[in-house]
Formats: structure tokens, C-alpha cells, sequence
């Protein structure tokens, strides 16, 4: 099963390594074919190489749109060695054989995700490239595929003798189907996001494999982190700078803490949140970023040992050293100053990782889950409160100060598991209720939580006194408001919309509480 390699097509848009690749091959004694661009470079280099417009007779042709789609080059990449009337028309036609192929695509996705222009992202889609990685891993029996200059070494490895083996180019080819279906997902994503039709039947969702963890949720599961090039900066496109690898559990706790957090502008106010379970178990702004790391973690330090930091602005030294005193997962930060990466270097399996920006809660995108036998895809929940239209319902319209708080605990309750209570005060959780059956209970939760923090504190009274309540959902009787106003709430947010809103309307203002509607609701299963 082992092919010799005599003859070699190099068509590459990124020409990193490419040189030095061919040269490997010219060594060898393998005769080096070329598109425009490469056939270019590697001429520079001194290498011998042949245009492939001498090798189809034909020239290049519409600025390149045309180059190698002849079958010059796919008669060479699809004929069975072996089969006499193949090579009876490879011998008619002055067809030679072509044993292996090197080629990344145009870079569409990296135009894509630079917001170029329509023209230039149409013209970024490659036509003749997908169809020579189609045709020569159809043909893998005959031909080696290589997609990734991440192979190019893989390769050379495996050629030390001049051939392939059959389980090699099965293996490549199988990547080289990945990377044509990737690449035609994110043309199919570009086409949605044109036509502004996120769920047309048309579109193909897919990711390629960023990276296989050591087990999934649990140690008997496998799993894999796949990823969609959307280019959102977060934990898909995060530089890990110390640590271990992330788990499957990380990363999932990870993309919830910093999704919440890039809520929060960093023009605005530093802000922190902490996650255990994928739910927050603290969350704060505050003048410095410090500060809103411990007050984040006042809401429940119990809870937020082994937890996972998210920060909206870069990690400073001073954040860096209050974090390090309690055991942490993960951090995760837009970037990180020099003086903060030296104090964490100090616990060596904390995993640290620079985003470089921030995901921009306004952007659309999907979400999936599996269900048994197929999956459910959405839009992203992108609203933000900023962008609603609040409603006073109440007699007492909400004071400045309870009109922030009661923005802030929408905000968070938005990335809390349903049901889901969130008590906030001064810009910081009071306590969290998640994930209960029934809404009362999370409200009992939220405020037991408070409880416990004010006593950890010293505090005379629980943050729930004076402070905004949010639900995510809309309050369907009034026992959920009467216990957050017995825990000392006195301003409420909720998107209303209940059969009885009246009933609970009428309940805030025998309390003299101050009630908002958002008109939009969050669940989050
Ligand atoms: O414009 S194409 O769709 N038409 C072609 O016939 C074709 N052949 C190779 N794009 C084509 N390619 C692509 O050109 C390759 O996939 C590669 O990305 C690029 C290399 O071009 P050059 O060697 O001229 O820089």
C-alpha cells in the first residue's frame, strides 16, 4: 500500500513554510508543480519547479479563477493507477499522474471575520482549491492530501523513504473532507448572515476540532472542542498562558463567565464575575478592578473556591495578588500586564488565559444543544436591557440608584440558570437563586445566600435590605415578589407579561415597591 511520490502539486494561499517544504521534496528527486503565486515564491527560492498552466497546456486565465481547473490536473489527481482505460486516457491525453498535493484555500474565513467587503469576500471563495482537495482525497488509494501547514512536517516525517503509506493518506483525507465542509459552512454562515436569515434550510452548521480534552463531563466521556472561526474573541480564541490544558467542564464554565462579564462595558466600570456550575456565584462592578473581584467574591466565597474569574479589562498586578490568595480554576481577561502574569506564575496550575478583546454581547450567532437523535439551534440571546424599553408599573417609580441595581441583576439573572432570582445592591450581587423548579424557591435561595454572606462579613443585615430584585421570567403570582420583598428588596424588574400582573402590580404597591418591566424575557436552560 505504500506510493511513491514522483510528482508533487503545490497550490497555497499561505506560503508560510512552503520553501522550505518544497525544497524537502526537491531533495528527494520530487518534481515540483505550481499555481501563479507559489510557482512564484519557489522560483525565488532557486527551486526548480514547473508552471501548472505548461503542465494543461492552458493558461491561467480571469485573474486566476481559472488555473487549475482543467483535466490536465484532475485527470492526473483522480485516474486509478492501475486500471488499463484510465491509463489508456492518460496516455491519449498526455495526462501525468499527480501523487501528491499540498494546498490551504483562499483565506476566506480571515476575510470574513475582517469585515471585508462583499466583492472581496466573494472573490475570497476558492473554487479550484476545494475541488483538488476533493478530487485527490477521493482518490487517497493513489494521492496524499495536505490541507495544514500544521502537516507539513507530518509529512516529511512520513515520506523519510520517498512513499506514503494507505493508512496515512486515508488519514489526511478524511482531514481534507473536514476542512472542505468547514470551509463551506463558513461561507453558508457568511450567506445567512448576508441574506439576515439565521435559520434557513440552506444553512450548514459545522466546526472544525480545536482540540481533543482528556474526558468530558465526567471521566467516561470523551470529548472534543470544535470551533466555528466566528472569530468572537473568548474562550474559542483565547491564548492559554500557564496551566493545564482546560477541561471540558472549564471551558463550558469558562464561556459562561466571561459572556457575562463582556456585559458590563469596560469604559464603564471594571467588573468581575465568578462561575461554579456554569452559574454565577458572585458578580460586581466597581472603580477598580480589585475591588470588583472582592466584592464579587463577598456574595459567596464558600461557593467560589475552585471557581472560574472572568474580568472585563486587562488583569493588573493588584487584582492578580487578591485572586491568588484562594484557589481558583481559571482566569480569564481581554489581556493580562506583565506584573500579573509574574504573580500568577506563582501558582503554576492556574490556568490563565488572554482573550484579546472582549465577545460582543450584541452579536447574533447561534446556540446549540443535542437532543436524542438530532440537535436544536438558536439565535444567540443578545438582548440587553440598555437596548429595552423599561416600564414602571408601580405607584413608586425606582430611584436612580435602584434603577442601576435593578440593570444590573437583569443583566446577571440573563446568565443564570431558570429560574432564576438575582438580589444586587451598588452594583454587586446580593445573592443568586438558580435553577430551581419553582421561581419562589430560587427567590428563598437568593435570600438564604445573603444571609450566609452577611454573616461570613460581620454584616448587621443581609445586601438584600434595600436592594433591586430581577427575575428572568416574569413573576406569575405574587408569593415570588412577597418573599423578595420579605428579604428587604425594594425595587423589582421583571419582563411582566403574567395573566396576573395585576395581582402583582397590586402586591408592589401595598409594599410601596418600585416595579419595572423589561418586556423581554431570559430563560437559560
Ligand atoms: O480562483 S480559484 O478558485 N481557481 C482555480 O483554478 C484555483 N487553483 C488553485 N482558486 C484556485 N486555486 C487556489 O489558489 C488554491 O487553493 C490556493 O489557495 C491559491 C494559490 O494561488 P497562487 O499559487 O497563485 O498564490
Amino acid at each position: 500500500d505504500e506510493v511513491r511520490i514522483q510528482t508533487a502539486l503545490l497550490s497555497v494561499s499561505d506560503k508560510a513554510g512552503i520553501v522550505e517544504l518544497a525544497r524537502a521534496l526537491d531533495e528527494k528527486g520530487v518534481r515540483l508543480v505550481s499555481t501563479g503565486g507559489t510557482h512564484k515564491a519557489l522560483a525565488a527560492a532557486g527551486l526548480p519547479v514547473m508552471d501548472v498552466s505548461e503542465l494543461t497546456g492552458f493558461p491561467e486565465v480571469m485573474d486566476g479563477r481559472v488555473k487549475t481547473l482543467h483535466p490536465g490536473v484532475h485527470g492526473g489527481l483522480l485516474a486509478i493507477r492501475d486500471d488499463a482505460d484510465h491509463k489508456a486516457a492518460m496516455d491519449e491525453h498526455g495526462i501525468a499522474a499527480i501523487d501528491l498535493v499540498v494546498i490551504n484555500l483562499y483565506p476566506f474565513e480571515e476575510v470574513r471575520a475582517q469585515g471585508g467587503d462583499y466583492p472581496t469576500t466573494v472573490e475570497n471563495i476558492d473554487i479550484g482549491g476545494p475541488a483538488m482537495i476533493r478530487a485527490s482525497a477521493k482518490n487517497h488509494a493513489y494521492v496524499t492530501i495536505v490541507t495544514d501547514p500544521a502537516d507539513y512536517s507530518v509529512l516529511l516525517d512520513e515520506i523519510a523513504n520517498g512513499t506514503t503509506r494507505y493508512a496515512f493518506r486515508q488519514k489526511m483525507a478524511a482531514k481534507a473532507y473536514a476542512r472542505t465542509a468547514a470551509y463551506d459552512a463558513a461561507i453558508s454562515n457568511w450567506f445567512a448572515e448576508a441574506l439576515d436569515t439565521p435559520m434557513p434550510r440552506h444553512r450548514v452548521i459545522g466546526g472544525v476540532l480545536k482540540e481533543e480534552m482528556r474526558y468530558g463531563e465526567n471521566p467516561h466521556q470523551k470529548a472534543g472542542f470544535y470551533v466555528t472561526g466566528e472569530n468572537r474573541p473568548g474562550v474559542a480564541t483565547a491564548a492559554l498562558l500557564q496551566g493545564k490544558q482546560l477541561s471540558y467542564n472549564n471551558i463550558n464554565d469558562t464561556d459562561a463567565a466571561f459572556e457575562l462579564v463582556a456585559e458590563f462595558l469596560p469604559e464603564k466600570a471594571p467588573a468581575c464575575a465568578i462561575i461554579k456550575h456554569a452559574n454565577p456565584c458572585g458578580v460586581a462592578t466597581a472603580p477598580s478592578l480589585a475591588e470588583a473581584y472582592r466584592r464579587a467574591l463577598a456574595c459567596d466565597s464558600t461557593s467560589a473556591f475552585g471557581g472560574i474569574i472572568a474580568l472585563n479589562q486587562e488583569l493588573d498586578a493588584e487584582t492578580a495578588e487578591e485572586i491568588v490568595k484562594l484557589f481558583t480554576e481559571v482566569i480569564i481577561a481581554p489581556s493580562i500586564s506583565d506584573e500579573a502574569k509574574a504573580i500568577i506564575a506563582k501558582k503554576p496550575n492556574l490556568r490563565l488565559l488572554a482573550a484579546g478583546g472582549l465577545p460582543d454581547p450584541r452579536t447574533p450567532g447561534l446556540t446549540a444543544k443535542t437532543v436524542a437523535g438530532g440537535f436544536l439551534v438558536q439565535t444567540r440571546d443578545n438582548g440587553m436591557v440598555e437596548d429595552l424599553e423599561l416600564k414602571v408599573v408601580t405607584k413608586r417609580a425606582p430611584s436612580a440608584q435602584e434603577l442601576e441595581d435593578m440593570k444590573f441583576a437583569f443583566k446577571v439573572a440573563k446568565h443564570v440558570k431558570s429560574n432564576a432570582v438575582v438580589y444586587a445592591k451598588d452594583g454587586q450581587t446580593a445573592g443568586i437563586g438558580a435553577g430551581q423548579m419553582s421561581r419562589v424557591d430560587s427567590a428563598r435561595i437568593a435570600a438564604i445566600k445573603a444571609e450566609e454572606a452577611a454573616k461570613s462579613l460581620g454584616l448587621a443585615a443581609p445586601l438584600t435590605r434595600g436592594s433591586a430584585v430581577a427575575s428572568e421570567a416574569f413573576l406569575p403570582f405574587a408569593d415570588g415578589l412577597l418573599s423578595a420583598i420579605a428579604a428587604g428588596a425594594t425595587a423589582v424588574i421583571q419582563p411582566g407579561g403574567s395573566m396576573r400582573d395585576d395581582e402583582v402590580i397590586a402586591a408592589a404597591n401595598e409594599h410601596n415597591v418600585a416595579m419595572v418591566f423589561t418586556g423581554m424575557r431570559h430563560f437559560r436552560h
